[in-house]
C-alpha cells in the first residue's frame, strides 16, 4: 500500500516536469561560467517591474571586465513572476522557443532563475569571455515588451 503511494508520487511528479525534449543538463553556457561563491564578488542589484504596458529590468545595462566574477542580487518588484536568464540572445531566442512548448518550465539554473513576484534570487557569474551578453526574461510576451538588458564584457 505505501509503495502504491509512493510510485504514484512519483508518477505524478514526473507528470508534472517538464518535457524532457531540452534539457539543461550538460548545457554550455555562453556568457561565461558559474561563479565560485566562496570568491569575491562584486554585487549588481537588478530589479524586475512591469509598467506603462512595458516589462523591464533595472539597469538595463550592466558593464563588466573579462574575468570579473558578479552576484548579480535579483528582486521582483513586479506583480508578475519573471526570469532571469543570463545568455547569449541568440541562445535565449533559442531557449524562448522551447518554452512556448513548455510554458510551466521553471528555471533554477547557474545562468537562469524564475522569480515570484516580491521575491529575489541570486546568481554568482564568472564572465570569462569578451562581448555581449544579455539578460532576459523567456516568458511568453516578456520579451516582446521589454524585458532584455545587455551586458558588455570589455
Ligand atoms: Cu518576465
Amino acid at each position: 500500500m505505501r509503495l502504491l503511494l509512493i510510485a504514484s508520487l512519483f508518477a505524478f511528479t514526473a507528470a508534472t516536469l517538464p518535457t524532457p525534449s531540452y534539457s539543461h543538463d550538460g548545457a554550455h553556457f555562453s556568457a561565461g561560467e558559474p561563479g565560485d561563491p566562496k570568491k569575491p564578488a562584486r554585487a549588481v542589484q537588478i530589479t524586475m517591474r512591469e509598467g506603462d504596458g512595458k516589462m523591464m529590468y533595472v539597469p538595463e545595462l550592466v558593464e563588466v571586465r573579462r574575468g570579473e566574477q558578479i552576484r548579480f542580487v535579483i528582486r521582483n518588484d513586479g506583480e508578475l513572476a519573471h526570469e532571469f536568464i543570463l545568455a547569449s540572445t541568440e541562445e535565449n531566442l533559442k531557449h524562448a522557443e522551447v518554452m512556448k512548448k513548455n510554458p510551466d518550465m521553471e528555471h533554477d539554473d547557474p545562468n537562469g532563475k524564475s522569480v515570484e513576484p516580491k521575491k529575489g534570487a541570486e546568481i554568482v557569474w564568472k564572465f570569462t569571455k569578451a562581448g555581449k551578453f544579455e539578460y532576459g526574461c523567456l516568458i511568453a510576451g516578456h520579451r516582446e515588451a521589454g524585458m532584455t538588458g545587455t551586458i558588455v564584457v570589455k
